[in-house]
């Protein structure tokens, strides 16, 4: 295959020109929280070019997974843009500069690409003259161009490692334009750049200052896809050989030929050969669809591909049927998809059934929407898209756009804020206790509270009290209220963990602290009640915490990042939490999987924590700068939450993460770990509701207790409940099937007695009776006796409680006397006080009043006589 020959041969290159080949780092920037997704091969050494790390190399080169989603809506529609792509780069930390990287640039573009050398243009930055006489070496000047800072200055983004580069671009010759340069070629299809060499010299500050790097350094980057398009002579991207082959198979299974040149149905085989690997590849990588930061993304590619799938005609979901022929032409060399193989095919295909399930709910809407646009999707139908039918509104702007419809997004944006701002109030009316404003002045006046982590009490200072919302300078015995302290040992609600609960005294005079909040930052506020005497101002007080609550608080707490790490072991580590609750009786974990535990999975889970504490390792808290923390995987902490300069990580060996939360002080103190219950809150998101310690001794005390009385009730012993129940059973089945038999015989005679009660109506046989039978029995029951009959009406009475049924069969030949039982139970139900109707050989009705059954009976006689 090309594509992996180009990759390997390009990193052999280099690697003999003294270079380290270092893999391609995940599509996950960890370090970089200024990223969503790695986007070049330097992203990996930006602390390297900064001086800020060093590695035991100064030459690098690698084979870069990037994944670019910025001009989505094109991607498919061009020949060259993809979400996903290959970077292939050599790097020169303070190594080499300028003459070796265009040495080797062109070394690689004439002997490894094997590119025709008179077809080779470059560019340089408008004033490097020094880039522009060392290319001269190589290349004719005629065919050296200068560009301005937009297309030959290359910076990471607002901030970070740049400095003036130099393309090398590839003339496709007339067929693309008439442009005689690439400074004509507007659109750039004809001059096609294919490798970016940066000399990287600055480091661009806030606000766009430019400082010089330590070192003069080389970043380059060769698009792979591109480089392939070039060797094979074709016009797109997509008719390279990985994308290609995608796109094959897609044939295959729709049984559509693709044709570079169909508008319509092009797209969507791009489309598709293209999200699929960046789902895959950063699935890879643990990220999964979701509703937020880079789940998001893939939940958006992932839905791009399957609405443009329905154009090929996939009505159900398709997309993992193309993951093994990626796995084939990629694996390889990124053994990571191999391993994620069954991971990625499961979630996409979750995903894929739920956004499929999505579009039959608002299909019709959406077809209405657009049939009654007249040329552009209205603010409120937008809305009401994403309101009711869970659409994002990017989606929609697809969608109107396959439709040459235009939306009112401005509109769209005011009620999207207006319901926002009815949510927040709805959620403030609740909750709120405090006017934060009331606070914002004291912050002023007063220092934080200092809060106590390793201290159950301490002596402390009012330095504020509430009641009613309002500040005062004292609390009278009895009153509710909010006192706050210059110091205090009672933890605030906060990151999951519940507030501390506790006394705050002073002699006699004694504040209940029923919750520990912070209203406001800097604020810790005790609420509670003034239980004796009265407390005031300025006094000094003892704060003492509920110290047995707060312990098992802490068990919980530590448990709950055992929990986590545990079910990264169990599951992999794409696990992510996803929101928490620690108290003092339970805890509750959401986190990002896309399938239900199995037993086994909760039992592996629930022996890797209590082996963890088992193992009774000492839990340690400690202070890292958040740069280093940054940089290291092993420790959990989460993307796009922002953090201080210092953070705090909790360290119990296993499991490292960042945390503010109070926790044991050996895991053995947790004692025992049993999780209670593993159920769904939102697509993609489980919930497990845990114990530790007493209460789970007492859950298992309680299933002990169950246990034993079942075993009371079959008087059995406990280890042959099994069996008893399962005779019970089997004794069950055996009587149900005697008390049926016993019923045919019941019915059969109740048949024969009824036959002997037929009476005659004129020529007209007819039983009215009242029966006892199942509402399951009456049907079959008459159709038989009719059987029996054979001419006539049957007028069956069933009291049921306090109601009744009343059930009619008349026999065919008896309607062309105008003997239906539709028309006669039309005239009967209001007897008994109901409705009802049928067809003309079967009706039925239901009544409140049984009493009244004889009376209908009468009714129905009568109304036979007068037809006859
Ligand atoms: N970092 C450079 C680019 O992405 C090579 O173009």
């Amino acid at each position: 295959m090309l594509s992996q020959e180009i990759r390997r041969q390009f990193l052999k290159y280099f690697k003999s020109q003294g270079h380290t080949i270092v893999p391609s780092s995940s599509v996950v920037p960890h370090d970089d929280p200024t990223l969503l997704f790695s986007n070049a091969g330097m992203n990996q050494f930006k602390d390297v070019f900064l001086g800020k790390s060093k590695r035991d190399y100064t030459r690098a080169c690698s084979s870069q997974k990037c994944v670019r989603v910025i001009d989505l809506d094109n991607v498919g529609h061009t020949s060259r843009h993809l979400t996903f792509f290959e970077m292939l780069g050599n790097f020169s930390f303070g190594d080499y500069f300028k003459k070796e990287a265009i040495g080797f640039a062109w070394d690689v573009t004439t002997h490894v690409f094997d590119f025709d050398p008179k077809k080779v243009w470059v560019s340089v930055y408008k004033d490097d003259d020094e880039a522009f006489s060392l290319w001269e070496k190589h290349i004719p000047a005629s065919r050296i161009v200068r560009f301005g800072e937009k297309e030959n200055f290359w910076s990471m983004g607002e901030i970070g490692p740049c400095g003036p580069c130099s393309e090398l671009l590839y003339d496709r010759g007339e067929k693309y334009s008439d442009a005689r340069s690439p400074i004509e070629d507007l659109s750039g299809e004809r001059y096609l750049e294919f490798w970016n060499n940066v000399f990287m010299q600055f480091n661009k500050e806030k606000g766009g200052a430019l400082s010089p790097l330590p070192k003069k350094s080389i970043d380059t980057g060769a698009g792979l896809e591109r480089v392939v398009s070039l060797k094979l002579g074709v016009d797109s991207v997509f008719l390279t050989d990985i994308l290609r082959g995608i796109i094959a198979k897609l044939e295959n299974l729709s049984g559509i030929k693709y044709d570079e040149e169909n508008k319509e149905l092009a797209p969507a085989f791009n489309v598709i050969s293209d999200h699929l690997r960046t789902l895959v590849f950063a699935m890879a990588d643990g990220v999964v669809p979701s509703n937020a930061d880079r789940g998001y993304v893939l939940r958006k590619l992932l839905r791009r591909a399957t609405r443009y799938g329905r154009k090929l005609g996939f009505k159900d979901p398709f997309l993992a049927k193309l993951i093994p022929t990626l796995i084939s032409s990629m694996g390889d060399d990124y053994p990571e998809i191999t391993l994620a193989k069954s991971r990625c095919e499961e979630i996409i295909t979750l995903e894929e059934e739920s956004f499929i399930r999505t579009l039959h709910r608002g299909g019709n809407l959406i077809n209405e929407v657009i049939e009654n646009s007249r040329g552009r999707i209205s603010a409120s139908d937008a809305f009401k898209l994403k309101d009711t039918y869970g659409f994002p509104i990017e989606e929609i702007l697809l969608i109107a756009k396959d439709s040459l419809l235009d939306v009112d997004l401005a509109g769209f944006n005011k009620l999207e804020e207006e319901a926002k701002n009815r949510s927040r109030k709805a959620t403030k009316i609740q909750c709120e206790t405090f006017d934060e404003n009331i606070f914002a002045d004291f912050t002023k006046t007063h220092h934080p509270s200092e809060f106590f982590y390793d201290k159950s009490k301490l002596d402390a200072k009012i330095i504020a009290l509430l009641t009613d919302c309002k500040f005062t300078d004292s609390l009278e015995e009895g009153q509710k209220g909010t006192l706050i302290l210059d110091k205090t040992p009672f933890y605030a609600e906060k990151g999951g963990q519940v507030g501390d609960r506790g006394m705050i005294f002073m002699g006699d005079n004694i504040f209940e602290v029923n919750e520990t909040k912070v209203p406001y930052p800097g604020v810790i506020a005790h609420s509670g009640l003034m239980k004796k005497g009265k407390l005031s101002k300025n006094e000094k007080v003892h704060a003492e915490i509920d110290s047995s609550r707060r312990q098992n608080i802490c068990n919980n707490h530590s448990a709950t990042h055992l929990l986590h790490w545990g079910l990264s072991e169990v599951l992999g580590s794409h696990i992510k939490q996803a929101g928490s609750l620690v108290d003092d009786k339970r805890i509750r974990f959401d986190f990002n999987h896309h399938k239900p535990l199995s037993s086994e999975e909760i039992r592996k889970v629930e022996e890797k924590v209590n082996d963890a504490i088992r193992k009774n390792i000492k839990v340690q808290s400690y202070e890292k700068p958040y740069v280093e923390v940054q940089k290291d995987s092993a420790i959990k902490q989460f993307f796009g939450d922002k953090y201080a300069e210092t953070v705090r990580i909790i360290d119990m060996e296993f499991s490292k993460e960042l945390c503010g939360g109070c926790h044991t002080s050996f895991l053995g103190n947790i004692g025992f770990f049993k999780i209670l219950k593993e159920s769904s809150i939102a697509a993609g998101v489980r919930r497990i509701e845990a114990v530790t310690g007493k209460e789970a001794e007492n859950f298992v005390y309680e299933k002990q207790d169950f246990i034993k009385y079942l075993a009371d009730l079959l008087q059995s012993k406990e280890t042959e409940i099994g069996s008893q129940i399962e005779a019970v059973i089997e004794e069950n089945k055996e009587m149900a099937q005697k008390l049926k038999l016993m019923r045919k015989e019941e019915l059969a005679l109740l048949k024969n007695s009824l036959m002997q009660k037929v009476s005659k109506v004129k020529s007209v046989n007819v039983i009215a009776e009242e029966v006892s039978l199942t509402s399951q029995e009456v049907v079959p029951f008459i159709n038989e006796l009719m059987g029996l009959l054979k001419s006539g009406v049957i007028v069956l009475g069933i009291k049921v409680d306090s109601r009744c049924q009343l059930v009619i069969k008349v026999s065919e030949d008896l309607f062309e006397k105008s003997i239906m039982a539709d028309l006669l139970i039309e005239q009967a139900a209001p007897i008994i006080q109901g409705g009802g109707g049928g067809k003309m050989d079967f009706a039925q009705a239901g009544g409140k009043d049984p009493s009244k059954l004889k009376e209908a009976f009468k009714t129905i006689r009568s109304i036979v006589e007068k037809k006859c």
